[in-house]
């Protein structure tokens, strides 16, 4: 089997490698943007912008890959609010280039989407845990996008048969996550104020709402079994299924700070139609593959600290 994994060189991408090397007998290709670096001895890797469909052509043509693993996006909702066009043109047009190269050059593969939990958007109380029928109400630009891909793969999937299976991805986290996703944030912020003697307060925004937090690690088990074993044109919850405050994980992580730190709320840091609470219902993953999350949360904490923390003090 030929796996190949498009946006690669992201936050999941080097978990995802790493987890079909070890797990699958796969031949594993990857792609990155050429800004971008990539150092892995476990997958081939090319640099393609899914916006230039001839590359894309190109690329896919050599390859012919039986599992297209599709990571690419431009995945921060704080960007998608000050920057909606290149949103809309990565995370819509960028995914609707793959799906129709792959119609023209005439290839079956598999291809597991890569969406969000945030689609759902605004969901009343009682229809929590969102399970996947859930009319989406996107709350934010990265979610229509998000939304709009997902529609787009469900369509191409009935109308011309491509083998497209969805997912709606919630939070995930770990170490070496960007600092623009609020649990790297906060871990990055204590550990600066730990190594580099900073002012112990840490700056934050909205602590009341509730996500649903899962580690990386976990997030990409699932990827891979779901390629394998997901419905054509299906769309698939991943989470752990329970949402957390924010200020819960806050405060584990001040626990795990050698030093004692204050709270101060931003508004400049609160986002504008903040959602209150996202939470997934897992049911149709579990009834499809054998996956539970297995790394608890505090492990992800501690992780994720430490790897700001050796960061910052090789960085000094
Ligand atoms: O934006 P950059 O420079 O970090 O590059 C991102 C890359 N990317 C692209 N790849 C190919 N063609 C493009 N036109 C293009 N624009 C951006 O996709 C980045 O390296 C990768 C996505 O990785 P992350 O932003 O780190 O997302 P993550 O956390 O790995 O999530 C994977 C997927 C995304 O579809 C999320 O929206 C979803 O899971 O939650």
């Amino acid at each position: 089997m030929r796996a190949l994994i498009i946006g690669a060189a992201g936050f999941v991408g080097k978990y995802l490698i790493q987890h079909l090397h070890e797990t699958y007998d796969w031949e594993l290709y990857a792609t990155k943007l050429a800004h971008e670096t990539l150092e892995t001895d476990l997958a081939a890797v090319y640099d393609l912008d899914i916006l230039d469909k001839e590359n894309t052509a190109e690329i896919l043509g050599g390859i012919a890959p039986d599992y297209i693993f599709y990571l690419a996006a431009q995945s921060s909702v704080a960007l998608s609010w000050k920057n909606p066009e290149l949103t809309v043109d990565i995370n819509i047009k960028g995914c609707l280039n793959l799906f129709n190269v792959i119609r023209e050059i005439g290839q079956h593969p598999r291809i597991l989407c890569i969406g969000s939990g945030e689609e759902y958007g605004y969901i009343r109380p009682d229809q929590t845990p969102v399970r996947e029928d859930t009319p989406l109400n996107p709350g934010n630009i990265y979610a229509a996008t998000k939304a709009c891909q997902n529609m787009l793969g469900a369509i191409y999937a009935r109308a011309y048969g491509l083998d497209i299976i969805l997912v709606r991805a919630f939070n995930h986290i770990g170490p070496e996550q960007a600092p623009i996703f609020v649990v790297s944030d906060f871990c990055r912020q204590v550990a600066r104020i730990e190594k580099l003697g900073l002012e112990p307060v840490i700056h934050v925004g909205n602590l009341e709402a509730k996500r649903d937090f899962t580690d990386v690690r976990d997030v990409v088990r699932a990827y891979g079994l779901l390629i394998q074993h997901g419905e054509k044109g299906q769309t698939y919850n991943i989470g752990s299924g329970h949402a957390i405050r924010i200020r819960s994980i806050l405060d584990n992580i001040l626990k795990l700070s050698t030093v004692p730190i204050t709270v101060e709320v931003e508004t400049s840091r609160l986002r504008p139609l903040d959602i209150p609470i996202i939470e997934a219902d897992i049911s149709r993953l579990q009834s499809c593959v054998p996956w539970k999350p297995e790394i608890p949360m505090d492990q992800t904490l501690k992780e994720t600290l430490d790897y700001w923390r050796q960061e910052i003090l090789f960085n000094k």
